[in-house]
């Protein structure tokens, strides 16, 4: 049996995780690893003054962990960067915070070949490779290039921007020409492949993926398709019930005081569109006199990538917004936006989704977005909440019976919020079957599969997508 390595920026596998804390993705991959055997590669997330190479051996349940420190350089020009300053913005349309500097072009390049250099003897013949994400996209190039000669895949959790955007990366033919050493790419959406076909007929005249998504460039015929990201949604639905979901279910239904929760939860990021919610929320509250203290709104939003000044900037903004909001709405014993920057375990989550009457995702641009399948899983089947999901989260393909937004109208967002609130439990109960059918079948285990047997050549056609018509 061939061996599966997962390469990813940083391993989300830790030997010190308790139950319910793991990730899902974490959970989704280990299982694949430990099935095969396999093995996980990426960063520590720790510096070291000079690069060494020296790889740090791990076995966390079955599976093998390898890690690497990368040098203080490296994190200021790949991770900070390359990676968070200049692809994830581009890659969520946002060219006004996208940063075009050479030394962060070098530095990617320059710990892209670190890794394949470190991970390089580790590779049996027969092993699958694949790698994840924007921070590793020219690594197959650098394995290649080093003799490796194994079937690799690559999956990209986040959007592919269109065309006319990609262009304005310096070195954008260099990045896709890259990705023609891969076996597999796989996107998160079927929007995601044709706008990478786009670019590829429109920039580089290739012709279009044939029917099994084959297509040839560079010299090199790769796969690509779309494998939508899922979750296990027992984790949620038995997480929800379990002690410590019921404990934080109940703690929240305490805190309600008969009122209705509508629910946030994300990393503070400016894709996720935190700051048109807040002010959709606001717009709901003032043209909704009669709903004045009988909801709140509860955002948890853990801080990420704060050493990065888009980051700060928002979070800056999110606290004016949330102060405002409370100075013009809020009365001596009502709060109306509950605004925390804290982390909660999964199983925890579960019991805050569970409570929530409305869950409120609504970014501007997402590659999937578990949290609305995280919402669903969680509900109570007998008195589900209503999901509200905007049309840019890649999500939202799979989640017609939602109630979809246009998270930029915050009109449209307030009406949204309005007919959740006032949604008769019929109805809730009718839409909620309807999602949780999807998000139970198209779960993690289905995107694994799909993608490693893809990986391995098996399948020739695209996988059968719930959403599909029969
Ligand atoms: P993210 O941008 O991180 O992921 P998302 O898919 O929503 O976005 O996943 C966030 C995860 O973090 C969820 O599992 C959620 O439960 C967890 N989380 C968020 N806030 C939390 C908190 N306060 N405490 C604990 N957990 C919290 C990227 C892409 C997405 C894509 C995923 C997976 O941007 O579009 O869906 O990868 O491919």
């Amino acid at each position: 049996m061939s061996r599966l390595i997962v390469v990813s920026n940083r391993v989300s596998l830790s030997s010190d995780a308790g139950a319910g804390s793991v990730g899902g993705l974490a959970a989704a991959l280990a299982a694949a690893l430990r099935e095969s055997r396999g093995m996980w590669f990426g960063w520590s997330g720790e510096t070291t003054p000079a690069f060494t190479g020296q790889i740090a051996l791990e076995q966390i349940g079955g599976v093998t962990v390898a890690k690497v420190d990368l040098e203080p350089q490296d994190v200021d020009e790949y991770y900070n960067g390359y990676a968070n300053k200049t692809l994830w913005p581009l890659f969520h349309d946002r060219i006004d915070l996208t940063a075009y500097e050479r030394s962060f072009d070098a530095g990617y390049a320059r710990v892209n070949r670190r890794f394949a250099e470190t991970l390089r003897p580790l590779v049996g013949p027969d092993d699958l490779v694949w790698i994840h994400d924007y921070h590793l996209a020219p690594l197959a190039r650098e394995l290649r290039a080093l003799g490796v000669r194994n079937r690799i895949g690559f999956f990209l959790h986040i959007p592919w921007p269109a065309r006319q955007l990609l262009v304005t990366l310096p070195g954008h033919r260099k990045l896709v020409e890259a990705l023609f050493q891969y076996d597999l790419i796989g996107f998160q959406t079927a929007e995601g492949v044709s706008a990478f076909a786009g670019y590829l007929a429109n920039e580089l005249g290739i012709s279009p993926p044939d029917a099994d998504g084959m297509v040839t460039g560079f010299g090199r015929t790769v796969r690509i398709g779309a494998f939508p990201i899922g979750i296990n949604a027992a984790d949620f639905s038995e997480g929800a019930t379990s002690p410590a979901g019921e404990e934080s279910y109940q703690r929240m239904r305490d805190s309600l005081a008969g009122r209705q929760m509508i629910l946030g939860v994300d990393r503070l990021d400016y894709s996720k569109g935190l700051e048109e919610r807040f002010v959709a929320y606001e717009q709901f509250l003032g043209e909704h006199e009669e709903q004045l203290e009988q909801v709140f709104l509860l955002q948890i939003a853990t801080l990420s990538r704060d050493t990065v000044e888009a980051y700060q900037d928002l979070r800056a903004r999110l606290d004016a917004v949330a102060g405002r909001i409370n100075g013009r709405f809020g009365t001596v014993d009502w709060v109306p936006l509950r605004y925390v920057n804290s982390g909660y375990r999964q199983d925890e989550l579960a019991g805050i989704y569970r409570a929530a009457r409305v869950g409120l995702v609504t970014p501007l641009r997402d590659g999937m977005n578990l949290v609305a399948k995280e919402y669903v899983a969680s509900q109570d089947p007998a008195d589900p909440g209503v999901l509200i999901l905007s049309r840019f989260a890649g999500a939202a393909g799979q989640m017609a019976d939602a109630l979809i937004v246009n998270p930029y109208d915050r009109e449209d967002m307030a009406e949204a919020i309005q007919q959740a609130l006032s949604m008769p439990l019929e109805e809730r109960r009718r839409r909620w079957e309807r999602l949780m059918a999807g998000v139970e079948t198209d779960d993690t285990a289905a995107w694994r599969e799909s993608f490693i047997e893809a990986l391995k050549g098996h399948t020739r056609q695209r996988p059968r997508l719930a959403n599909d018509a029969a």
